[in-house]
């Protein structure tokens, strides 16, 4: 099997390099907006068809594998991980920023067998940085190893996050309320690229030493989640223990220490699963 997912994760990374191409030329043209659950939860006609293109390419060559695919989940496809073969994509992450021409974009695509990540790679189109991690077989940008931040001191760190896209007043003063409390450690520095896939990618290269965010999906996380373990980095809820993909609340960090801590300093609530069933109508 090791050589099948091999052969996978090849294409993988071919198709988010075709995927980025597509996505740098469409940043040249006007861009058409369309909304989802909110007036800030944008979409582009590139996010569908770039994921078509992924899908579709894929499908040739691995006819048995599944999808989760953000925009094919927002056209009322099942957001189900089994323990099939499945291929997690989000063909923009950082759709905002897309929209905006804000150069931080990235093309993600995991990969989970038994529920359990086997490659991801995250292509961050305009800085030309293809991100890939393999399970158990280390972190890479571009083919460079990576190793997360070794700073153990989080008043010495830089912390990433989003303000995601609820402008509901309750849920705004909840993040403010985190990030206060995550200033006022004192950090260094809080950040944001505009992308999950990318905030964790700056993880697993030692550029910030955390990242949390809830209210993500698992499209914006499961590429990125591998990433950060493999280049020595961890993964928690927010409320600390196992990360679920599924729960849209992650935080991921260089360590156990500056992890643990975010847990102490965020005030976490549930927004709803990704696998939780569609409301009836
Ligand atoms: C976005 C994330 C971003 C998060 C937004 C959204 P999209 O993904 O990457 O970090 O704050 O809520 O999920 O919609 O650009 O693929």
């Amino acid at each position: 099997m090791a050589d099948l997912w091999q052969n996978a994760m090849d294409h993988a990374v071919a198709v988010a390099r075709r995927a980025g191409e597509v996505v740098c030329e469409a940043l040249q043209d006007d861009r058409k907006v369309m909304t989802k659950s909110s007036s800030v939860d944008l979409v582009t006609q590139t996010d569908q068809k770039v994921e078509q293109l992924i899908i579709q390419s894929v499908k040739e060559k691995f006819p048995t594998h599944r999808f989760i695919g953000e925009e094919s989940v927002a056209a009322g496809e099942a957001c189900d991980l089994t323990s099939a073969p499945t291929w997690i994509i989000d063909p923009i992450d950082g759709t905002t920023n897309f929209v905006h021409a804000f150069p931080f974009v990235a093309v993600s695509i995991g990969f989970s067998v038994n529920k359990q990540m086997e490659f991801g790679v995250v292509y961050s189109c305009v800085e030309d940085k293809m991100y890939t991690a393999r399970r158990g077989g280390g972190a890479f940008c571009n083919g460079v190893p990576l190793q997360v931040s070794a700073q153990e001191d989080i008043q010495q760190a830089i912390i990433s996050t989003e303000f995601g896209s609820s402008r509901d007043p309750e849920a705004v003063d909840q993040i403010f309320s985190s990030l206060r409390s995550i200033l006022c450690i004192p950090v260094h520095g809080v950040r944001g690229a505009g992308t999950a896939a990318i905030n964790m990618c700056h993880v697993a290269s030692g550029c910030v030493e955390a990242y949390y965010e809830i209210g993500v999906h698992v499209w914006d996380v499961a590429a990125g989640s591998l990433l950060v373990s493999e280049a020595g980095g961890v993964l928690m809820d927010v409320e600390g223990g196992a990360v679920d993909l599924m729960s849209r609340r992650i935080v991921a960090a260089n360590s156990r220490t500056i992890a643990e801590r975010i847990v102490n300093e965020i005030h976490s609530f549930r927004p709803p699963r990704d696998d939780a069933a569609p409301p009836s109508v």
